[in-house]
Parts: C-alpha cells; structure tokens; sequence
C-alpha cells in the first residue's frame, strides 16, 4: 500500500470514529471540543446536526484552531467560567495504551485539553488505528515549557533520558513553535514508557513545565476505527 492509500484509509478511520461519537452527544450538553484533524471531522458533523436542529448544545474549545473551527461550524461557545464541568468531551490522541492511558499534545493542545479532560465528567477519545500501542512512548512526548526554564528543564528531562527536542514553528523554522499561551513546545524521545506513571510525576516537580502530554486515568472510552470495524474500548 501506498503512502497516500495509507493515508486515505488512515483518513477514512477518522471519520468513521467521529462520526460515531455523534451518537453520544445528547441535547442540552456542555461539550468539550479537541482538537486534530479526527476531533475536527467530528466538530464539522457536530455543527451540521445542530445547523439540522435534532439538538442544542454549548461548547468550549482546546485550541484557538478548535475554536475557529467551532465558529464556522456554527456551535455556540463558552467561556471559561467557574463551576464550569462538561458532559463529555471528545478528543484525539497521539498514542492509545494500555488501559487507555494517552500520549496527546502532538497538536500542541496539550494544556487546554488537559484542562477540559479533568474538567468533563465523560472523556471520550476518538483515533484511527495507527494510534493504538501495546505501550506508550514510540511517539516523541510533548511538553509545555515556560520559556525563562527552558534551558534547566530541557537539562533535567535528557538526565531522565528524554533526549528532548525543541518543536520548531512549522511556518517560522528555525524558530520554536509557542502554544496557544505563548510557552514553547518541546517533544522528548523516550522511545518507551514502561512506567508512565512514574515519568508523569517526575515530570510534574520540574519546574517551568506547565503542562506535559501523559493524560493517565482521565479517558472514559475511546472509538478506534479499524478498517471497516469500529472498537470501543474501555480503561
Ligand atoms: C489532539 O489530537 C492532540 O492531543 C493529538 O496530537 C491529536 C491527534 O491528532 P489527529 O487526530 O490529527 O491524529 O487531541
């Protein structure tokens, strides 16, 4: 198979995951939007049920490309506010593990989808069957760095055997990319995590890492599409 047929049926995966998610949304929800290219085909079918009229929600967004996105599609958003919880949220992912344990952030998104993750009573990720890793780690894990840390945090993760790498702005190279709050995006190549839970609280005590992209316990379910099968798993 061709790259590009590999694409097109990576493609079509997303899809038809995200099209299935429709089916949990309920009127009257608060939802929570993430963001990549699977989470956007779901936000355009979301907008096209409502813009039909079979139901009303509100929504937030994980990323300024989320919201714009939102916008279009015609989905009433809301600010951050306090007391703010979520039905459900939909997102991506980088990596699927082991009791839906996630590698997510390769979007840069990481922070705000960790926020709404931990503030939504039902996290429902969708992917296409490339996603899914019998241990977490292949994929480079995304960190949010404040910018004065860099230099130490970037120090201390190649001690943990991060080999980190500065993200470079896709439009802007050489220079770094920067999140959606302005800190910069770093990616580190465990190449495998056997003990994520253990790499996930050494992360949280490194000063000037705001955020890091091991969401561990946080995913309800996930649909994964799988050529033409649709697997719905559970931690
Ligand atoms: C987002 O989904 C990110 O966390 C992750 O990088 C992305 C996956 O990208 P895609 O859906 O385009 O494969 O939530």
């Amino acid at each position: 198979m061709s790259d590009t047929e590999q694409q097109d049926r990576l493609d079509k995966e997303k899809q038809r995951a995200a099209a299935q998610a429709l089916r949990w949304v309920r009127d009257g929800m608060l939802v929570g939007l993430g963001s990549g290219s699977t989470a956007a085909y779901f936000i355009q079918l979301l907008g096209q049920t409502l813009r039909g009229g079979q139901l009303q929600i509100q929504a937030t967004a994980t990323s300024l490309a989320t919201e714009a996105l939102a916008r279009r599609a015609g989905i009433p958003l809301l600010e951050p506010r306090r007391g703010l919880r979520f039905d459900l949220t939909v997102d991506g992912a980088d990596e699927i593990g082991p009791r839906l344990t996630l590698i997510k952030g390769g979007g840069g998104a990481l922070l705000r989808e960790k926020v709404l993750a931990t503030s939504s009573d039902y996290l429902l990720i969708i992917a296409d069957s490339s996603k899914l890793v019998p241990q977490l780690g292949q994929f480079p894990l995304p960190l949010e760095v404040v910018p004065f840390a860099l230099p130490w945090v970037l120090d201390t993760v190649a001690l943990l055997g991060g080999n980190p790498k500065l993200r470079l702005d896709k439009k802007k190279a050489p220079q770094p990319a920067h999140s959606d709050q302005g800190n910069i995006l770093v990616d580190c190549h465990f190449k495998s995590l056997p003990d994520p839970n253990q790499l996930a609280l050494q992360l949280q005590d490194i000063p000037g890492i705001v955020e890091h992209g091991l969401f561990l316990g946080l995913a309800s379910a996930a649909i994964v599409a799988e050529g033409d099968q649709l697997l719905l798993l559970r931690p």
